[in-house]
């Protein structure tokens, strides 16, 4: 399977969290699929017409996208325990929380277009203001639900550690832990997986 990948995209990292989990890191060809919203990655742009990473190119052709479409046909190779719950109220929540990590990421990613591609003059701080509380929101979301988290691995931890570590890559003047003490300890602990490790974002 080919995986278009781009380092420090926390979607990609919530795939390659995924692959690592379930054994099948090993299966992923990596290909550069970096671009941006200005300047697309054009053997990317011949797959996906939407133009993000991840996505994959699995074993008979297929193209897949995006990252939790991609997760969920991972997790469909393996018999381990499953990251997607069979249907029923767990497999709700873990989709639920899964929407609410990638509200988070989405967010992020887009405002970090919009501080670092578009230019200074054109910035619009109404605009800038409103995404940040966006993060708040959905930081005060996970804050709200992560009493439950326990030591499970599903499609929503997986996904929150991901947009928790985004928001330590790419936002570190802005510590969230203070505000969100029990994310802060359930993530202390999360981060420390193997999977987590071994997929840390880096400039
Ligand atoms: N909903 C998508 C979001 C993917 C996404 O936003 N990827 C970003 C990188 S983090 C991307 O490819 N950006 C390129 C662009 O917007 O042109 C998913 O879950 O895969």
């Amino acid at each position: 399977m080919k995986l278009f990948y781009g380092q420090p995209s926390p979607f990609v990292r919530k795939v390659m969290i995924t692959a690592h989990e379930l054994g099948l890191i090993d299966r992923l060809e990596i290909v550069d699929g970096g671009g941006t919203p200005v300047a697309p990655n054009q053997d990317l742009a011949k797959v996906n017409p939407i133009r993000k990473i991840p996505t994959l190119v699995t074993d008979d052709g297929s193209v897949l996208y995006d990252s939790g479409v991609i997760c969920e046909y991972l997790d469909s190779l393996h018999g381990r325990d499953k990251i997607f719950p069979a249907a029923g109220p767990a497999r709700f929540e873990a989709l639920r929380l899964h929407a609410l990590a990638d509200g988070l990421m989405d967010t992020a990613v887009q405002l970090r277009y919009e501080m670092t591609l578009r230019p200074e003059q054109y910035r619009w701080d109404e605009w800038i203001d409103g995404q940040m509380s966006r993060i708040e929101s959905t930081l005060a979301g996970i804050e709200a639900s992560v009493g439950t988290f326990g030591d499970s691995l599903t499609i929503g931890t997986i996904s929150c550690g991901c947009a928790l570590g985004y928001l330590d890559f790419r936002y570190s003047e802005r510590d969230w832990r203070p505000a969100f003490p029990n994310s802060g300890d359930w993530y202390a602990d999360f981060s420390q997986r193997d999977s987590m490790l071994a997929t840390q974002p880096r400039l």
